[in-house]
């Protein structure tokens, strides 16, 4: 029996007032986003305020993105005390602007700037968060959502980001300063006790037959989050930003760390009833967020049809694909003896003492060779199997790839999976975007203890 509960136990709800904050650019055309501590007051009641880290003073950071086909021209200004990138997740972007230090750029310094110049190609939902010591710096709150609009976007009443988080917060609330614990890192990674959902903006005046979209994205370090929403019915429209061909009846909502979901939604609930959105855990949903519903009530609307698709080649085929095995290893409870850290061969307990507990194919961090080299507009499949005893949430920077189902067909295009313990799946993808590529775990802690590898695209 599934129920709802209220009460506020481990999770608490919160939700910022006011219109969309989509960010404006300077005269320059370029938008600053500056990485800062601020203090931002996380948690209701009678808490502290929380220590964080924010793009422009906020968590999340400014609402940035555009109309499909035009540029967004953003600069970063480092205003931490330590180095710091911007990757924009999901974002078909060109090499030189996927923000990982290291392989496509230098970190940003204290105090220095980074501009990232970036074409929109795709509408839908992204995200972009810190790629520099990404465990921590996501953890305390660098990270900020990317919508880019259809030129002719569905017709819907309201159109809502729903930004969820998982934090580590001390009974004062203050994030704690535990990163990187070898417990976090070798189990399921770094799990916090107060999970909220950010909704922008506020819907208000909800009625009955409204239609909505929201825009769901997980920016938890590790958590995987499965939501329950009350008095809505409706369709999945898009994954990880892109359009279903077909949009799905909803059912469960799971989103790994990193997953997005679109959903479009008609309000069912009543005058004097409410929308709701719950955290699922076993038989018991922990309200996040609510949202009453007003007099009133809409025409009902015909059923939501596909969004128009992004401009992006559909796998036809793997014939003749090159295909790369990636096999997950290591963790607690895993049964890796020994991997390859930096060139050498070593046992788990000296991999242990260097932080470095996971490993693709046998190397833990990240191999001076890539994991492969395509030539432009090959079609690859990454093999994937998952020979540990947790979950990953694996993303492919750069490009989105489609699972090769059982019976041939293709899956959505997407560019986070999750994968349950001992699964072995297969995801396609047209090598079409020329530089270097990360794959890695987007569970940060699993990605920071070694679980991350890199391909090319010439
Ligand atoms: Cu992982």
């Amino acid at each position: 029996m599934f129920s709802i509960n209220r009460r506020d136990m481990i999770l608490g709800s919160f939700a910022l007032a006011g219109l969309p904050r989509m960010a404006l650019a300077d005269a320059d055309g370029f938008i600053d986003i500056g990485a800062f501590e601020t203090q931002v007051q996380l948690v209701e009641g009678n808490y502290p305020k929380t220590t964080v880290w924010g793009f422009n003073d906020s968590v999340p950071g400014p609402m940035l993105g555009g109309k499909q086909g035009e540029r967004m021209r953003v600069r970063l200004i480092n205003g931490l005390s330590e180095d710091t990138a911007v990757h924009w997740h999901g974002m078909r972007v060109q090499n030189a602007m996927d923000g990982v230090p290291g392989m496509t750029m230098d970190p940003v310094p204290p105090q220095g700037s980074f501009e990232y110049d970036i074409a929109l190609k795709d509408a839908g939902t992204y995200w972009y968060h810190s790629h520099n010591r990404s465990l921590e710096q996501v953890s305390k709150g660098l990270y900020g959502v990317v919508v880019v609009e259809e030129t002719a976007p569905p017709d819907v009443d309201h159109d809502l980001v729903v930004v969820l988080d998982d934090w580590r917060l001390s009974p004062e609330a203050q994030i704690t300063d535990d990163f990187g614990n070898m417990h976090d890192l070798s189990h399921g990674g770094r799990l916090g006790n107060y999970i909220h959902a950010v909704v922008e903006p506020m819907p208000a005046r909800l009625q009955a037959n409204q239609r909505l979209r929201l825009r769901f994205v997980n920016t938890a370090t590790d958590r995987i989050m499965p939501m329950v929403l009350r008095g809505v019915e409706g369709w999945v429209v898009a994954r990880d930003g892109m359009p279903l061909a077909v949009p799905e009846t909803i059912g469960p909502l799971t989103l790994g760390p990193a997953e997005r979901v679109d959903v479009i939604v008609d309000v069912t609930a009543g005058a004097g009833g409410e929308v709701l959105l719950a955290f699922r855990e076993g038989d018991q949903g922990y309200v996040l967020t609510q949202f009453p519903v007003l007099a009133g009530t809409r025409a009902p609307r015909d059923a939501v049809v596909a969004l128009p698709p992004n401009p992006i080649s559909q796998i036809a085929s793997i014939e003749g694909a090159r295909t790369v095995p990636v096999m997950m290893g290591g963790g607690a409870m895993g049964g890796l003896r020994s991997a390859t850290f930096e060139g050498e061969e070593m046992e788990m307990r000296a991999l242990v003492e260097r932080g470095q507990v996971w490993a693709l194919n046998g190397v833990a961090g990240l191999p001076a060779e890539p994991l492969f080299q395509a030539a432009r507009g090959e079609t690859i499949v990454l093999k994937m199997r998952n020979d540990t005893a947790f979950p990953h949430a694996m993303h492919v920077h750069g490009m989105h790839f489609q699972e090769v189902l059982p019976d041939g067909r293709f899956g959505p295009h997407k560019d986070t999976v999750l994968l349950m313990r001992g699964e072995e799946r297969a995801f396609a993808f047209i090598a079409d975007n020329p530089g270097k590529w990360l794959v890695h775990c987007h569970m940060l802690s699993h990605q920071t203890a070694g679980m991350k590898t890199w391909f090319t695209v010439s």
